[in-house]
């Protein structure tokens, strides 16, 4: 508490305000020549997806170029990417893995 003027007691109000973290999609670029199991591999073995849903969106960025492995804070996107593209790169697969803003 703090006085005014007059050297009456003044509570100051805030709205406490919860600020969600802004959020990140992970995608999977097509490319000519990574096989479509490793696709479905990444997508069970670090995106949490059923054999049917990777092969939907491994199918997905086979045909329209580019699809979403899921969404997710900063950091954990920075993450999933870093692992995915290294993963590839030991595999010598060029799949490439980036993210944005959503
Ligand atoms: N286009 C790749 C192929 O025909 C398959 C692929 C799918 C690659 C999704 C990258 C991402 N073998």
């Amino acid at each position: 508490p703090m006085r005014d003027n007059d050297g009456d007691i003044v509570v100051q109000h805030a709205k406490p305000r919860l600020k969600r973290p802004p959020l990140f999609k992970v995608l999977l670029l097509n490319d000519d020549f990574t096989p479509m199991d490793f696709v479905v591999e990444i997508l069970t073995g670090f995106f949490n997806m059923s054999q049917e849903r990777a092969t939907q969106v491994m199918l997905q960025v086979h045909t329209q170029g580019v699809g979403v492995c899921g969404t997710y804070t900063k950091d954990v996107a920075e993450t999933k990417v870093h692992i995915v593209n290294d993963y590839s790169r030991e595999h010598h697969h060029p799949l490439m893995c980036t993210m944005e803003e959503a």
